[in-house]
């Protein structure tokens, strides 16, 4: 088939390291930018084939998130804006790492499992964060769709949830929205316009908000973002990109595992203010206290911010917590089985999920004159809220709106939030080992199975303080172990985290020096 000898002819361009494997981990492939171009070439073949299977649009994420700037890493993006389902996660990997003279007959294969009709059309869409390396690997994705006669369309420089976003809106034939940049901002900030103009006299003070882009996609998004806010909030945007390096002593994912403040970020005493991570999924909120203390909100404060807020709109409600491994896709799915889930890593990945009934019963009851007016501006609110989220996968920007929507509902300020409940002193580390694949975990990554004598060794160490936990596993993002420990006092956090750190390092192949203490 001439489809096939296109396949051949363009991969050669986007030739495979031989003997090089690498694994889809918990979002994608993630490497360094320059063992990529292949995967990526690949990525372009696979989404082409599952568009022709899902008869819809997929999207490309060209993006490492919160991974140092010179790695970069691939996200697929299934039809209603979910994360590629996990069947094809193994396809993904197989065409990955097949060499150069397998790659027909692997993908011939993945076709034939799936029984596709390669006379069905394709679409797919494209985007990439601001790595220097996002450019050429996006370009080897459009070559891998158009290889196989894929349309594809190419959103250049976007959020991942904004792509997760057009994805969604391309599927549900704009239901969800318009699938164009402009369209979310306009949806979202109509949304956050709608639920804010109603509270009285807020102050400057309170729409103010100091944001931290990470260097990175995130803060050029917030600032072609910030006109059609109408001055409602007010930004302050720090590492907006235009000197520092992504990620680098900065965003969410620096702030959650240092607590502390990000470089370049002038706040006073109170003062709101959120770091993005280097693609704008995740969100943190923090706050300098009276004596100069860092406060941190992380995705668990967020969770009980938007939680509460719900609730109170709600008239009979059952709360049920659910846990799960890491993974916003695990999270997304369990968060699926009700009608209304909130879910949220610490790290500040997530969302809220409303159900098909949900959201049509709280029309229903904004739309109804019977309705009387509270369950009526319940109902407003809510529909609102439905608005301002994307469903579709953890948003920064989305979420950022949500937050500071709900505290000028609420009337609270950082400092009530933060007063919803008290975190014990906790503290996370990284430790390096040869393969980090003989760290085996159950009862959602809390207890390790393998290897032999771990979870016993960290059960011993945990006993010896008070309040005392702490959690092992290997990383789905980067070449590490991470461990986490939490106890009365930051000294005994501290002091168990890097005791759990040895025990890693000496059970489990660590390499390099020892963890020394903190
Ligand atoms: C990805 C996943 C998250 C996960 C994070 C870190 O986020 O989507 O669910 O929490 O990696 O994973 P790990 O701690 O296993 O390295 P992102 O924002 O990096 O794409």
């Amino acid at each position: 088939m001439a489809q096939f000898e296109e396949v051949s002819q363009k991969s050669a361009v986007h030739p495979k390291p031989v003997g090089l494997v690498l694994q889809y981990g918990t979002a994608g492939f993630r490497t360094n930018s320059k063992q990529l171009d292949h995967v990526m070439f690949r990525m372009g073949l696979l989404a082409t084939l599952r568009s022709k299977k899902t008869k819809a649009t997929i999207g490309v994420m060209v993006t490492a998130s919160h991974n140092p700037e010179e790695d970069n890493g691939v996200k697929l993006v299934d039809p209603m804006g979910e994360m590629v389902t996990p069947a094809w996660e193994v396809y993904a990997t197989q065409l990955a790492n097949a060499e150069q003279e397998e790659l027909l007959t692997a993908l011939k294969d993945v076709i034939e499992r799936e029984a596709i009709s390669m006379a069905q059309e394709a679409s797919v869409f494209v985007g990439k964060d601001t790595r220097p390396s996002s450019d050429s690997l996006s370009q080897a994705v459009l070559d891998g769709v158009h290889a196989l006669g894929g349309h594809s369309k190419d959103y250049g420089l976007v959020t991942t949830p904004q792509l997760h976003y057009m994805v969604c809106c391309q599927n549900t034939q704009g239901r969800y929205g318009e699938a164009t940049v402009k369209g979310y901002y306009r949806k979202l900030s109509q949304a956050f316009i709608q639920l804010t103009k109603n509270v009285p006299n807020r102050t400057d003070d309170q729409k103010a908000l100091l944001v931290d882009g990470a260097n990175g996609i995130g803060a050029l998004k917030v600032c072609e973002m910030e006109t059609y806010l109408k001055n409602e909030l007010q930004l302050s945007l720090f590492n907006d990109g235009s000197s520092g390096k992504l990620n680098h002593l900065c965003g969410a994912d620096y702030v959650k595992v240092q607590q502390r403040a990000p470089k370049g970020v002038e706040m006073t005493a109170g003062e709101r203010c959120c770091s993005y991570d280097g693609d704008a999924d995740r969100i943190v909120y923090y706050y300098s206290g009276s004596a100069g203390r860092f406060h941190l909100l992380d995705g668990d404060k967020i969770a009980t911010l938007i939680s509460t807020y719900l609730k109170e709109l709600l008239t009979q409600v059952y709360v049920i917590v659910r846990c799960t491994k890491t993974g916003v896709k695990h999270l997304h799915h369990a968060a699926q089985e009700f009608d209304i889930g909130v879910y949220f890593e610490a790290n500040g990945h997530g969302t809220v999920l409303f159900s098909k009934a949900a959201e049509e019963k709280i029309q229903k009851l904004a739309q109804d004159s019977n309705t009387n007016d509270e369950r009526r501006r319940a109902a407003l609110l809510l529909q609102n809220t439905v608005n301002l989220i994307n469903q579709t996968v953890g948003d920064a920007i989305s979420d950022m709106l949500l937050i500071e929507a709900v505290l000028a509902i609420r009337g609270m300020t950082v400092q009530q939030w933060d007063a919803i409940y008290t975190d014990l002193p906790n503290r996370q580390l990284k430790v390096k080992v040869a393969d980090r694949r003989v760290i085996d975990t159950t009862d959602a990554e809390r207890r390790t199975v393998s290897p032999a004598g771990l979870q016993e060794a960290i059960d011993s160490r945990v006993k010896k303080y008070r309040r005392a936990r702490s959690f092992v596993r290997p990383s789905g993002t980067e070449d590490v172990v991470r461990v986490y420990a939490e106890a009365d006092t930051q000294e005994s956090a501290d002091a168990l985290a890097h005791e759990v750190s040895l025990a890693v390092y000496r059970l489990a192949g660590g390499v390099g020096e020892e963890p020394k203490s903190l």
